[in-house]
């Protein structure tokens, strides 16, 4: 298949998901094209099935706001028309999905019939597409999909629950490379960051307000007082000085540290003991997932999708949205010699389950069911 993949470049979760998919794609021999406005942070690789288009936006000094969604459009056009491509995939649906509807009514004035597969990820429905400033656009531009994918039961519902969604909603899981995401020896860091062996707490985000990082200083806090342990802090983001002045007002002193944006945070997971996410919102917890794919147990909470992935008292425990209470009593238990290395082992056998080699083949055979159904329906005659 020649296949079109919109996406956000950036770190999220949504552009990380869009990016392994076509790398994986490509590696079965199908032809990727990104389309994207810079090159993907996780497209780092050659490979001759791959295909990078940059959409570059014109600035004019009338523009307030540059009209990228019309900048999209136009290069979503030229590449299925020149690149003669079979579907596009965007990711992410504001305004990804709106500006390929766009895209596929000016194709069909040149004949070309070109379906379009929606994934919603999260935020695009339970945050800001739900916002009466977008709410009209995305959904008219989700029911005129031609195929929709939710990446959690849990979206899946929310997204029926907030918007008049005529379509059928498949949902197909976030997935991990368990070739890259493993645990790896990296003793001489273990050695550098935790000199007494201490245990290793890890948090990883965009430290956005959703992600609830005052409960994750607050577990550490309180394990802190029972457990020699250091907490490690991977990304950044709006909440980082707020995050900081906390440190600071509860003296933690070196036993935070801030790790920055970092590409290879397997090599960090790879000598960690736990993985704290207590979002208040979480569609899937691809940040999660790629921490017990390392061997890491999970503490969650149980907002959105994450009781999809994290198996209460299996490859870690989750518990209601602010309780840090809770929280920190799990920590503890898991955090006891006697039961860590059956979590450890339980978090791996559970993100096995997600491996990228399961869920390809669902995206395959999703594509080629919507190419089917679409090229079935401009087959029936106009009547
Ligand atoms: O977690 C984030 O804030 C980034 C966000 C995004 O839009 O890129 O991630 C969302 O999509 C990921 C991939 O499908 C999911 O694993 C994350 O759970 C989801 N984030 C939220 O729902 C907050």
């Amino acid at each position: 298949m020649k296949i079109g993949i919109v996406c956000y470049p950036t770190f999220g979760g949504s552009g990380v998901v869009a990016t392994e998919l076509g790398k994986a794609l490509a590696k079965e021999g199908h032809k990727v094209h990104f389309i994207t406005y810079t090159q993907p942070a996780r497209l780092d690789f050659f490979n001759e099935n791959v295909f990078y288009h940059e959409v570059s936006i014109p600035t004019y000094p009338l523009f307030q706001y540059p009209p990228y969604e019309l900048a999209l459009a136009s290069k979503m056009v030229n590449v299925v028309r020149y690149e003669q491509l079979d579907l596009l995939h965007v990711h992410y649906a504001i305004p990804h999905a709106s500006a390929a509807y766009m895209a596929k009514q000016i194709l069909r004035t040149y004949d070309i019939r070109i379906p379009v597969v929606t994934t919603l990820h999260g935020t695009d429905i339970t945050l800001v597409g739900k916002d009466a400033s977008y709410e009209p656009v995305v959904t008219f531009s989700i029911n005129e999909s031609d195929g929709v994918t939710a990446v959690s039961e849990d979206l899946k519902k929310d997204t029926y629950r907030h918007f008049a969604i005529r379509r059928e909603i498949e949902v197909i899981p976030n997935f991990i490379d368990l070739e890259r995401f493993r645990k790896q020896k990296k003793e001489h860091f273990k050695t550098a960051i935790a000199p007494n062996n201490e245990k290793l707490l890890i948090h990883t985000s965009n430290f956005r307000k959703v992600k609830r990082m005052d409960d994750v200083v607050k577990v550490f806090a309180e394990v802190r007082k029972k457990i020699p342990s250091k907490l490690l802090l991977v990304g950044d983001g709006p909440e980082r000085a707020h995050i900081e002045n906390m440190c600071r007002h509860l003296n933690l002193g070196d036993d935070v540290r801030f790790l920055g944006k970092l590409d290879a945070v397997e090599e960090v997971l790879s000598v960690c003991d736990l993985f704290l996410m207590p979002s208040e919102k979480e569609s899937f917890g691809l940040a999660a997932l790629e921490a017990m794919a390392c061997e890491v147990p999970v503490i969650s909470s149980d907002a959105g999708g994450l009781p999809e992935l994290n198996v209460d008292g299996y490859s870690g425990f989750i518990s209601p949205v602010g309780d840090v209470e809770n929280m920190v009593k799990n920590a503890l238990y898991i955090l006891d010699e006697a039961n860590l290395p059956a979590f450890k082992t339980q978090a791996k056998q559970r993100a096995a389950e997600f491996d990228i080699s399961a869920i390809l083949p669902r995206y395959e055979a999703y594509y080629q069911r919507i190419i089917e159904e679409s090229r079935a329906i401009n087959l029936q005659p106009v009547i």
